[in-house]
């Protein structure tokens, strides 16, 4: 039972780090898609989560189809809406927006998609979903309409965290979004950590192998990688 989540956790209780490319389907161009899978096959991913802020052109079945008939790597999907759901997946982050005050983003979404997972075999994974503040607004900002955390208030980032943790969450992703200026530092990071005992995965902003090493250092236990491969599916060509 929940193989995905096991998985994460086996991971994580040997300091083994994750990596998952973000594929946003609004961007993928079905065409080419072999290429990219070659490219994800060559790279360290050991996941590949599906979803984005916006998604309008619902080809979500496709890709993850096209993905499934060339690559073993589990399918998580990161859904903006309970729109994106698929039970071509294996998993889904069941996000709640614990950042935010927006009722939407909390529980409202997850209500209406009940009808919808029940008639999949998903894995849900529960988690507390932290939006921190990067610089500039970012797409989960402005579709969520909510305001992300204060990064100069690291306590209480981690006391966001902390409660999503006590309210039965099995993961807590700390998120810069996407395209972010700065991702989200290591100091924050490092607290978070430190002071949960779920995994956490970290993403948003993220351009270079020394900056997911600095969040492996730091403690993420998985690491999301969206913008950086979209911009050069070359980017995992050096080694972690
Ligand atoms: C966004 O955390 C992910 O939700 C990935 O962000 O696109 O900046 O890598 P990037």
């Amino acid at each position: 039972m929940n193989p995905i989540y096991n998985q994460i956790l086996q991971a994580k209780a040997k300091n083994e780090k994750l990596l998952a490319i973000l594929l946003d389907p609004d961007k993928i161009d079905l065409d080419s898609i072999q290429q990219l899978i070659e490219k994800i096959k060559q790279s360290p991913a050991t996941h590949i989560f599906v979803g984005g802020s916006i998604v309008t052109i619902n080809i979500i079945d496709e890709l993850i189809l096209k993905i499934k008939e060339n690559c073993h790597l589990p399918v998580v999907l990161f859904p903006g809406n309970p729109s994106q759901i698929s039970n071509k997946a294996d998993a889904i982050l069941f996000l709640s927006l614990i950042s935010g005050r927006n009722s939407d983003y909390l529980i409202e979404h997850q209500v209406n998609s009940v009808p919808i997972l029940n008639k999949t075999n998903l894995e849900i994974i529960p988690t507390g979903y932290i939006l921190i503040e990067s610089g500039t607004e970012t797409a989960v900002e402005r579709v969520s309409k909510t305001k992300p955390l204060d990064k100069n208030n690291p306590e209480y980032i981690l006391q966001t965290a902390q409660a999503g943790e006590m309210l039965g969450n099995k993961l807590i992703y700390l998120e810069a979004g996407s395209g972010a200026r700065f991702s989200v530092s290591k100091e924050i990071i490092t607290l978070v950590s430190k002071n949960i005992k779920i995994p956490l995965i970290v993403g948003g902003g993220i351009r270079s192998l020394s900056e997911i090493k600095k969040a492996y250092n730091s403690g993420a236990d998985l690491v999301v990688i969206g913008t950086a491969f979209e911009n050069d599916i070359n980017f995992f060509n050096q080694n972690l």
